[in-house]
């Protein structure tokens, strides 16, 4: 899963993204024309879950759930929509991390630098809407080829779409089916993406940021604020060191871990833990995936093969104390293909390895 850190210039983003992934070092560079420049990284999703689970049963390995991120430069304020190839990269991206510069600016500006890049959003995919339509008119009026009705059902979804956009400035997936949903898939719609909204401050900025009135409709509960730049600096320090920092500062959460775990959430992702003595692995899945999918994430035998998955939740096995004890309680439970695994479930699957050609 990837998300693209992405904003004005100087908002903060490359700030931002040396903090979260201060640990690691980038996977890949790619410069992909003289104004837009790609950096990649791979990030631990912090989990107590697991370091609970991993002070159960010691395994020799812990491996936790990972989520990419990425710093993309290139997207500029006084240049009129977004440049071909920075599209074809935004387009391919699962959700945005939308910087907005709140450090050295007065309040009445935010939400102007917030609406000028999702304004280039609404714009891109309108820009895209009017072309599609263009080509099924055309082909409406060719004839010869696809059923008429078939093109008829594309123009008013197309449609639809359009007026979505010029009145919610957003394509609201919720009036969607889940057939037009797909059919949409492959066009990378960028007002459908998940985004999380980073208001960058500075000491001075943080302290009023919650009395400003965000007024864009668009975003709803997927905002947070925080302090960039000391969030770097203290990411580099030992973990004494920055727990005095942020008590100077009166930080009393990591910012950086909120952003990591808000990501997971506005993706959508939920983790399923395996454990064992050599190794306690939180997996990612989807919302709403079922047990012989899940299955299939941790080897694909398990998914052919899959015949039961045995369940118990983390909560339980906390409470509770023991796996002895999960199951004298009647909270192990033996779970069907369709199951819908929930976030923190602990499986074991059952199934029967393929034949081996003898
Ligand atoms: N005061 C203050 N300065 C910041 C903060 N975040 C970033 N800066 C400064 O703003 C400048 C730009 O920061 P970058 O992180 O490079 O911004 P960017 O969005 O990656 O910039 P481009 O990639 O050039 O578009 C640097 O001089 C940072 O030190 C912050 O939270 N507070
Ligand atoms: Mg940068």
């Amino acid at each position: 899963m990837k998300l693209g850190i992405i904003g004005l210039p100087y908002c903060g983003k490359t700030t931002l993204f040396e903090a979260l992934t201060s640990d690691y070092s980038p996977t890949g560079k790619i410069y992909i024309d003289g104004n837009t420049r790609i950096d990649t990284a791979v990030v631990k999703v912090p989990d107590q879950r697991l370091d609970w689970l991993s002070k159960h049963y010691q395994p020799k390995k812990v491996s936790h759930a990972n989520i990419t991120f990425q710093d993309i430069s290139g997207i500029h304020e006084e240049q009129k929509g977004l440049s071909k190839s920075l599209l074809h990269v935004l387009t391919q991206i699962d959700g945005f991390i939308h910087v907005v510069q709140c450090f050295n600016i007065s309040n009445e500006d935010i939400n102007e630098k917030i609406n000028l890049l999702l304004d280039d959003f609404t714009i891109n995919d309108m820009m895209t809407i009017e072309r599609k339509l263009e080509n099924l008119s055309n082909e409406w009026t060719k004839g010869g080829g696809r059923n008429r009705s078939d093109i008829e059902y594309e123009q008013n979804l197309f449609n639809k779409m359009h007026d979505s956009l010029e009145t919610k400035s957003i394509i609201d997936q919720n009036t969607l089916s889940i057939n037009d949903q797909k059919l949409l898939s492959g066009y990378g719609f960028l007002t459908t993406k998940p985004m999380l909204i980073v208001l960058n401050c500075d000491e001075y900025t943080y302290e009023s940021i919650n009395t400003i009135n965000i007024t864009n409709t668009r975003i709803n509960h997927n905002i947070i604020s925080l302090m960039g730049k000391l969030e770097m600096e203290i990411a580099q320090l030992n973990k004494d060191d920055a727990s005095v920092f942020m008590q100077e500062y009166g930080m009393t959460t990591n910012g950086l871990d909120q952003i990591i775990q808000l990501s997971y959430e506005i993706l959508e992702l939920k983790s399923f833990f395996t454990v064992g003595q050599d190794e306690v692995k939180a997996w990612t899945i989807h919302a709403n995936t079922i047990a012989q999918d899940a299955a299939g994430t941790i080897h694909s035998d398990m998914n052919s093969g899959f015949i039961r998955a045995e369940t118990m939740s983390f909560d339980d096995l906390q409470n509770l104390g023991s796996e002895g004890a999960v199951k004298s309680a009647g909270k192990l439970r033996l779970e069907g293909k369709e199951y819908v695994v929930q976030d923190g479930d602990i499986l074991k699957i059952r199934f029967s390895p393929p034949k081996k050609n003898s």
